[in-house]
């Protein structure tokens, strides 16, 4: 813990990269996690076009039930720890795979979000796109288009690309980062994950908060083990 804070509070740059590890304690399910399965789907039979194309309602279900969840969350002292970090530290840019928004509301503002907004919805017909207020998620909206197209949730499935300006920020962000923080993400999801080892390769000490081993542990310099709700506070106060 000392090295890393040592780390942190010497660097000029800093990346946070988080998953949904860093929910876990406002109460969302991580993907891969105990809790990750709805309804005994797994998220990568419903996070994907063809899943949405064979049966919309379904996958609309699933996304409300987590627009449920999410709206009545808070952001945990993990979320709060990378804010108030942000505030004493201009160059720290958050690149997140979160969809849920719990960044923003914690006060984080230079946000990359890699994986969209669970709070958009996209019509699939004109490509118009609405923000859906977390208080009205009760309200279960229409999930048509005033142009009568079908609307789906503003977020990256498996096998679409990133928007092009999140993942140029992000390169650009770890490229020139001198610490990498990675923050509750199993690291299997790609392209995200492939930051790690580019933030690696360009001279970045890379530093992990997680509780679990993940598939990228191998390659990184510090490996802080526990709840991002617990250490990040520790770390960066
Ligand atoms: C805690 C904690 C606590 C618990 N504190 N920690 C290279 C190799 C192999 C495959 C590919 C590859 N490149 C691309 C692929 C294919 C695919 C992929 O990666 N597949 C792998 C799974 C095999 N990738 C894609 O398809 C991507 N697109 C793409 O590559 O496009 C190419 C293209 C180019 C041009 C044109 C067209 C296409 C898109 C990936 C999109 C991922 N989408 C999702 C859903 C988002 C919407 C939604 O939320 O519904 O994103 S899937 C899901 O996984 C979600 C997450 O952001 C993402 C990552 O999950 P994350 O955050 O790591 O969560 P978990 O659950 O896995 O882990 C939680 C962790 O937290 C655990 O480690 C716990 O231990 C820890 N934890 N409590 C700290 N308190």
């Amino acid at each position: 813990m000392n090295q890393a804070r040592e780390w942190l509070q010497q660097a000029q740059s800093v990346v946070a990269l988080t998953g949904a590890g860093i929910s876990a304690e406002s109460g969302i399910p991580t993907f891969r996690g105990p809790g990750g399965l709805w309804r005994n789907f797994k998220p990568e039979q419903l996070a994907t076009p063809e899943a949405f194309s064979a049966d919309p309602d379904l996958v609309w279900e699933w996304y409300e039930w987590r627009r449920s969840l999410i709206a009545a969350a808070q952001p945990n002292p993990g979320h709060l720890a990378l804010a108030a970090f942000e505030r004493r530290a201009p160059d720290l840019v958050l690149v997140t795979q979160n969809v849920d928004g719990l960044h923003d509301r914690a006060g984080s503002e230079r946000i990359v979000k890699l994986h969209g907004d669970i709070w958009i919805d996209r019509c699939l017909d004109c490509d118009a796109e609405q923000t859906v207020r977390f208080d009205d998620a009760r309200v279960v909206s229409s999930h048509y288009c005033g142009c009568g197209g079908l609307l789906r949730p503003g977020v990256v499935w498996f096998g679409e690309a990133l928007p092009l300006d999140a993942w140029r920020a992000a390169e650009q962000a770890v490229r020139r980062a001198e610490v990498v923080l990675v923050v509750g993400t199993s690291s299997v999801v790609y392209p995200a994950a492939g930051l790690i080892p580019m933030a690696k390769s360009a001279g970045a000490k890379v530093i992990e908060v997680n509780p679990e081993q993940t598939a990228l542990s191998g390659e990184i310099d510090c490996c802080l083990r526990g709840k991002a709700g617990e250490i990040l506070p520790a770390l960066l106060g």
